[in-house]
């Protein structure tokens, strides 16, 4: 982590991620951004925040941050200087500035303006030395679907530190440091299309340990179950790919079911990379550095899956009739046919995962870029694997049973297969050669 110098004048922390500043009368510190998620607390802290005063240091608490411009450290790390000892901190954070608000009686100082976000980092209390405490916010390691917010390329962020003067006057006395001025710039990094939901580095456990028997069918080739590592953030569509969206690149529509809203099918795996080999060309000038629009391999599609989940599905140990688009629910007494009318569904027709991902079990199975292998128990990260027969099929389809359809399970096909079940959804991701 890079810290920087602490600068006197409220938001005027000469700090820049990109090797860029924003002309005018105060430097801005600007961080890449592709599609990051800014997690702010649910409840907002008020208007009047502002004035930084001298605390009991006798100095003038200061924010600072840095940042990187990788789209795998997609990240920004705020600090403040000058803090007494057993200070309580909260990074506040807002979209806008006022300066007119007033806080202990001083007015026209640069304050947040509403709303502002509470609990960047979450609170941290400095109960070290007197002196520097800094938070990483890692804005891309925080999906937090419930009061989240987003941050578009483009804008400008306030952060500000609030705190409170233990060694001054008790618990109640709070003071704020000045302010940093963030401009969040596509420069340099790309962005995704429309769709494209963030999935963060994380570590899940893949596979699954399910019987052999009703309701499940499970197998030896989910097991055994193996712990994974994804190393790096990527997007993924939240839905399949459409008929609408395939004609618009390729031309053409082979679906069996047919419908601008359906997920398209009838295509080989070959199709699909052909598909994401066009969507990465078209969006060449708009591409983070290393990343491609491709297939997910299969490891990222169970991690997608899941979301941190561990049960068969996303939705818990049972999948019913009305949760997703498949033909035959074991978890229903007795186990029934589900009544849908032939084919697909619209994408999106169900309740997504904790992702945002839609349609993760059913509606078409989903090529993978890997080929198909048996697991191993070791522990591994990325995997990606190349040079079998087969293809792997993830999420099963509308023709199938609820078994099928598990975060777990796993089918595969040669490469040039099509079939009316089968489609696939892109991910925008590190470059990979199958
Ligand atoms: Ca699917």
């Amino acid at each position: 982590m890079t810290t920087y110098p602490r600068n006197p004048a409220a938001f005027g922390s000469a700090v820049s991620f990109l090797a860029r500043t924003v002309a005018g009368a105060r430097t801005s510190a600007t961080v890449w951004v592709g599609a990051v998620t800014l997690s702010v607390a649910g409840a907002q802290v008020g208007t009047n925040y502002c004035t930084p005063a001298p605390n009991s240091t006798g100095a003038t608490a200061s924010i600072s941050g840095s940042g990187s411009a990788s789209v795998t450290l997609n990240n920004l790390t705020l600090s403040v200087a000058n803090l007494p000892q057993n200070a309580a901190v909260f990074f506040l954070c807002s979209r806008t500035q006022d300066f007119n608000q007033n806080f202990g009686g001083s007015a026209g100082n640069i304050c947040l303006g509403a709303p502002i976000g509470r609990g960047v980092g979450g609170v941290i209390t400095n109960s070290g030395a007197t002196g520097m405490v800094s938070v990483l916010a890692d804005l891309n390691a925080l999906p937090q679907p419930s009061g989240a917010v987003v941050v578009q390329a483009g804008e400008t962020w306030y952060f500000q530190c609030w705190y409170r003067d233990a060694v001054a006057g008790g618990g109640s006395t709070s003071n704020f440091s000045d302010g940093l001025e963030v401009l969040f710039s596509g420069g340099g990094g790309g962005n995704p299309i429309p769709g494209m939901v963030p999935i963060p580095a994380g570590t899940f456990l893949m596979g699954s340990n399910a019987a052999g028997g009703p309701p499940y069918l499970g197998g030896s080739l989910e097991q055994p179950v193996h712990q994974v590592t994804i190393s790096y953030p990527f997007w993924m569509g939240q839905h399949e790919v459409t008929q609408a969206e395939y004609q618009t690149l390729i031309g053409a529509n082979p679906s069996f079911s047919p419908g601008p809203s359906r997920p398209v099918e009838l295509v080989s795996w070959h199709d699909a990379r052909a598909y994401c080999a066009a969507l990465t060309a078209q969006q060449a000038a708009n591409l983070p550095s290393g990343y491609e629009y491709r297939l997910p391999t299969e490891a990222e599609w169970e991690y997608a899956c899941r979301a941190g989940t561990t049960t068969e599905f996303h939705y818990g140990p049972d999948l019913l009739c009305n949760q997703a688009r498949f033909a035959f629910s074991y978890h229903t007494n007795p186990p029934a046919s589900c009544v849908n009318p032939s084919g697909t569904a619209p994408v999106g027709s169900y309740v997504p995962n904790a992702f945002g991902l839609f349609d993760m079990h059913g509606n078409v199975c989903e090529w993978c870029l890997d080929s198909y292998a048996p697991y191993s128990s070791a522990a591994v990260t990325d995997p990606f694997v190349t040079g079998g027969p087969g293809r792997v099929l993830r999420g099963g389809s509308w023709s199938y049973a609820s078994y099928q359809c598990r975060s777990a399970y796993r089918t595969n096909a040669g490469p040039g297969l099509a079939n009316d079940n089968i489609g696939f959804r892109v991910v925008l991701a590190p470059v990979l050669v199958p």
